[in-house]
Order: C-alpha cells, then structure tokens, then sequence
C-alpha cells in the first residue's frame, strides 16, 4: 500500500478575514493583505516537492467562492451578484464567510480509515462537519460532491456525508494513525478537545470521534480516543495537528499535546509495541515555541528508499530552540533521516501549515487505479495548473476588495478556468 496526500490547491478567494477564533495567525493576520496568487503557486511547489521525494501526489479543488448558494439559504435573491452585494450591504461579516477560501486546508475535509483498518475492507472516508466555526461549516457540501467523485468505487471507497452539526467534527487535523506499515492494520487515534475548559473552543467533540470511529467500522482495538489538554488549546493548538504527527510507527509529539500523557504513551505502547515516541520536551521547546514554528504540523512521511522526512515551513528556521532540536533530531540515530523545508507562509498567516494543506489517502495499488485520475498530480499537470494560477488568481486581496464585484467575478473566471484545463464539467463539482 502507498500512501497519497490529497492538498488542497489554494483558492482565488485567500483571504485574511480572521475568521477563526483561538487560531492565533489568524487573529494576528485579521484585515492584512494578501496574496492569493503566490500562495497557490507556494502549495503547489510544496506538492511537486512531495512528488519529487517519491510519493504519489493528488489535490483536491477550490470551493466555488462566493458561495452564492449558501447567501440564499440565509434569504438573499437574486443572481450571484445580486446576492453578494445585498449580504455586502446588510451583513458584510456573512459575505466575508462566503468567501473564505478554507477548504485548502484539506486535513479538515474529513477522517479517513485505510481499508486494512475497516470491517468491510474499503476505505472509509467521512467528511467533516467544521461546525465550530461558521466559514468553514459552508464547506461540507462541496467537499462531499469532490469526494464522491474521487473515490466513486464502492468496492475500494465509502464516502460518508458529515455528522450532523450539533457534534463538531474537523477531520483528519484530530486524527493519526499508527502502524507497522500502511498496509498493516492500524491503531487510529482520534483526540477530541473536552468543551468549555480551554478560553477556545474545543473544535472536535468525543461523541463525534466516536461516531465516525464506528461508521469506519474500527475495531475497539484499533481505536483509541484520547483527550487534547487543555494548555495546548489555550496556547492555540485549535487543533491536535499543531502539536503532534504520526506515520506508520512513529509518533512525534509535544510534551503537552495530550491530557494523560503517560496513559495515552501507555496505551499506545499496548496496542503497538514497535511504536516509537519522538517527544518534544516542554523544557526545551515550550508550547508557544512550537506553535509559532508549527513544527508539529508538517507531514510525516515514509520515503521509498526507506526512513522518514519531516516536511517543514519554512518558519521553523526562525525559532532557534526549534531548529536546533530538529538538527538533534537527525543526526540521532532515530527513525526520522531528513527535513525538507518548504514555503507555505501564505496559508501559515491563516494557521495552516504544510500538513494542514494535505489529507493523507493510504491505499492499495487496485484501490489507487480505481481514483478519479483528474485528482492526481503529474508534473505536466502541475505546469498546466501553475499556468491557470499565472492567468486568473488575483495578485492581492485587501479587506474592502471582497465587496467588490469584480472580485467576485475573477474567482468565478479563475476557478472555471483550472476545473476547465483538469477536465471538469462545469456543474460536476
Ligand atoms: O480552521 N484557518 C484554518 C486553519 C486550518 C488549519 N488546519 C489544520 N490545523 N489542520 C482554521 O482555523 C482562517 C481563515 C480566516 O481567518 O479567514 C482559517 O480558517
């Protein structure tokens, strides 16, 4: 089995709206201008430097922005443009909603359980809900139609609608899994935030773990709920993926990542003996430190020719306790071989970094041919998207530029131009 990170190809629309209470970049970021050009050219070069290391590369699609549809389900009419503007006059924070380009960070379009871990032998996959936080709760029903269009065979793939609301569920960000490889059965540890202890809000809810855990059709012991504490959600851990990552046998984490840390590295060690914690001590690299650098939130992955790279922004480098540690980290004689350090600082201004952008896929080679190839990435692919984003994306987005129609306007043309080059129907997605 091989594992296929799925990025989410950053949208026209990128924004700096500080939609997301108790994610500090977001917060810090509020009302800067941005650049939706460049960050989508920087995720796309992050994609092909997975693809050069070996890996099989897919993307998911920018949501259509404004999402007209989702102003008139809350009473505008009209045309599109009717729509947006009245919402502009009358609750510009609604439009500023219908614009967010979030759906890149594709860690959050769902929890997915590899087929070796599933009763029924499929990959399951169950889109997330976001329902915390109200821009991203818009996301949902067009993650749903790309999904089911990327895994339509049911004899690989099961694709759940998300929960209902009430149980907030963010996906993959509060998921890992552990095994002896990919193609083994798995432990998957699902961490949920306990409401109303943290000044932030708890984005996923235990009974929601729970119940995507039971769709999958997770063994009991290959399961194992565990619970975020509270210092790193108040330190801006708003979701599990900033302090801590997994792959195959390895977990490396923060100190303060989980409630019980000593029964959580316990039960883990249970149910996986060959598991091999890499932990970041408290004294050493303090949670602000890591949640600054989001060392924590780069992709883990196993390299063909063998070991581990860690795949880093590009800020880890401007904390020194963070980048000396990590020097430590490979020269030691530990699983992890190799840092490649990549520039996402565009959606890292939003609170997501390199694993943020990615949802990992691990799958059978049958199950791999069976995917809708129009999501997986070649390089010609790559060049033909770069030229897309060249043409249409904007250069910049400043805080009063989403009331404006044109806009408006350019993220329809520029979306319809890429689902155009990649072979998409208009109305498909
Ligand atoms: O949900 N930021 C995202 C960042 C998501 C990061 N994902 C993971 N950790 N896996 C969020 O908070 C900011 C949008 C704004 O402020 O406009 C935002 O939605």
């Amino acid at each position: 089995m091989r594992e296929v990170n799925f990025d989410g190809l950053i949208g026209p629309s990128h924004n700096y709206a500080g939609l997301s209470l108790g994610n500090l970049a977001s917060a810090r970021n509020a009302g800067g201008v941005s650049s939706p050009r460049a960050a989508a050219l920087q995720g796309l070069a992050k994609m092909r430097r997975v693809m050069d290391m070996g890996l099989s590369q897919g993307f998911l699609l920018p949501h259509a922005r404004p999402d007209a549809d989702w102003l008139r389900t809350l009473g505008f009419a009209g045309s599109d443009d009717e729509v947006c503007e009245a919402a502009w006059k009358a609750e510009p924070a609604l439009l500023r909603n219908a614009m967010s380009a979030s759906a890149m960070w594709t860690a959050n379009a769902g929890t997915v359980s590899p087929a070796p871990d599933c009763a029924d032998g499929r990959c399951h996959i169950s889109v997330a809900n976001l329902s915390t936080m109200l821009h991203r709760s818009i996301e949902a029903p067009q993650t749903l139609r790309q999904l089911k269009l990327a895994f339509a065979d049911t004899r690989h793939f099961a694709v759940h609608a998300a929960l209902p609301g009430g149980l907030g569920d963010e996906g993959a960000a509060n998921f890992m899994r552990l095994a002896t490889a990919h193609g083994e059965p798995g432990l998957e540890v699902l961490v949920y935030g306990e409401q109303g202890r943290a000044e932030f809000p708890a984005r996923q809810h235990k009974a929601a773990s729970a119940a995507v855990a039971r769709r999958h059709g997770l063994s009991e012991a290959g399961t194992l709920l565990v619970c975020q504490s509270d210092a790193a959600i108040a330190a801006g851990a708003f979701h599990n993926d900033v302090v801590a990552v997994a792959n195959e046998t390895v977990l490396f984490t923060h100190e303060l990542a989980f409630e019980d840390r000593d029964g959580t590295y316990a039960a883990i060690r249970e149910r996986l003996p060959s598991v091999q914690i890499v932990e970041a001590p408290a004294a050493r690299i303090s949670l602000d430190a890591a949640i600054r650098s989001y060392l924590f939130n780069s992709q883990l992955i196993s390299l063909p020719e063998g070991g581990m790279a860690l795949v880093l922004p590009g800020e880890v480098r401007e904390v020194p306790e963070v980048w000396d540690w990590l020097q430590e980290i490979v020269a030691g004689n530990g699983p992890i071989r190799r840092l490649e350090v990549v520039e996402v600082r565009e959606s890292m201004r939003n609170g997501g970094g390199p694993a943020c952008l990615r949802l990992r896929v691990a799958v059978s080679d049958e199950a791999f041919a069976a995917i809708d190839p129009r999501f997986l990435l070649d390089s010609a692919k790559a060049d033909r998207m770069a030229q897309v984003i060249e043409a249409h994306w904007p250069e910049r987005i400043a805080p009063e530029d989403l009331g404006d129609p044109a806009l408006w306007r350019q993220c329809r043309t520029a979306r319809a131009a890429l689902l155009d080059t990649l072979g998409f129907a208009s109305g498909e997605l």
